[in-house]
């Protein structure tokens, strides 16, 4: 089968290769892909940010039909939908698997990070922790909601907000779009979207956010401050260190800051001012099976609209370069159904 694989010069491309898969196991289920979103956490893994990834298969945005399932499988049946997620699977009893934090188990699996992903054209999944996909949902659309989706509708849960309040977004991109969706529209909170880029900010404004700002040479932190006197709460999916330095000053006294973003570097940020303005900063990593089915069916049921298009395999180191470029509008899907 066809698959997406870090190269070894980690130079951040990936070579489409044939690759064979072995058997299932016992607890697995082969998974025949029909489509894989690329996040920017594929860019990261593919140039080494994360260690040393040369010959995995990235994707961890998949949705595909179960083609065989293994003994002793009783929660997927041949012909289901499933999802491909980052949260690939938990060992299943250590103090954060019991908990509800499932995706912080020190022994986790990573879809496209450490073990193969989805960009392929099968993958291999634990049954258990394969999260089924609504009928009544697009798959196209889901692919999205399977990274981009429930991690930002978890940021969004972590940013503690009540309904009425002010959040900031930082970078509108695959992430940041459906974040000013799930802020808009299901956490009912009014919207600032904040990127350097006008079109990212002009798709904001068509999904609803209240204002926008262009930070490419103005401080929005300042800015935000001015214009509504800060905000309860800021979801930073930018990939810049500067963009998280200024989501801290666009907060006011008794916000949280939630980093979603994986920039390279560290966050600058005043002891005094997290002491004396309460200020808590809280990190968030994609979501629990449980956020997963919860976000697929609120989906389905329309409160947020992935913005999607489809592309071939061979397009990949392409749409690479465009994400980098900032020129994709949501997200770049590829297709292997055809
Ligand atoms: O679980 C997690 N925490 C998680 C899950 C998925 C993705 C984290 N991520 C990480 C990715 O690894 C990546 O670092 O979130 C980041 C964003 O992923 P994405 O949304 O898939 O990337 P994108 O589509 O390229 O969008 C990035 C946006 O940031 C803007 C860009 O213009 C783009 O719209 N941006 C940049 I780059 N610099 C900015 C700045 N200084 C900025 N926006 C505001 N201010
Ligand atoms: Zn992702």
């Amino acid at each position: 089968m066809k698959a997406a694989v870090v190269r070894d010069s980690l130079d951040g491309y990936v070579d489409i290769k044939d690759v064979q898969l072995r058997d299932i196991k016992a607890n697995e289920a082969l998974v025949d892909v029909e489509y894989c979103g690329l996040c920017h956490t594929d860019l990261h893994v593919a140039q080494g940010d994360f260690g040393n990834t040369a010959g995995r298969i990235i994707g961890h945005e998949g949705v595909g039909r179960v083609k065989e399932i293994g003994a002793d499988v009783t929660n997927l049946k041949v012909g289901d939908r499933v999802s491909i997620a980052w949260f690939f699977a938990g060992c299943g009893h250590c103090e954060y698997c019991l908990t509800g934090r499932e995706t912080l188990c020190r022994n986790v699996e990573n879809a496209g990070f450490n073990v193969d992903g989805a960009m392929a054209e099968q993958v291999i999944v634990k049954a258990n922790y394969a999260v089924k996909v609504p009928d009544d949902l697009d798959p196209v659309e889901a692919s999205s909601i399977t990274c981009a989706g429930v991690t930002t509708y978890k940021a969004l849960k972590t940013a503690n907000l009540h309904p009425g309040e002010w959040v900031t977004i930082y970078g509108c991109g695959g992430l940041g779009n459906l974040a000013v969706q799930w802020a808009k529209n299901v956490f009912k909170a009014h919207v600032i979207a904040i990127d350097i880029n006008d079109d990212k900010l002009e798709t904001a404004k068509k999904l609803g956010a209240d204002l926008t700002f262009n930070s490419k040479t103005a401080d929005s932190g300042a800015w935000v401050q001015e214009q509504i006197g800060g905000a309860h709460a800021s979801v930073v999916t930018a990939v810049s260190q500067i963009a998280f330095d200024q989501a801290i000053d666009s907060v006011r006294a008794g916000a949280r800051v939630v980093a979603v973003g994986l920039p390279k570097g560290a966050m600058e940020v005043s002891i005094v001012k997290v002491v004396l303005d309460g200020i808590q900063i809280a990190g968030s990593l994609v979501g629990t099976r449980q956020d997963l089915a919860e976000a697929f069916q609120l989906t389905a049921e329309g409160d947020v609209k992935p913005i999607v298009a489809t592309r071939k395999l061979e397009d990949l180191n392409d749409i690479i370069d465009e994400m980098k470029a900032g020129k994709i509008e949501g997200r770049m899907v590829v297709d292997f159904t055809k």
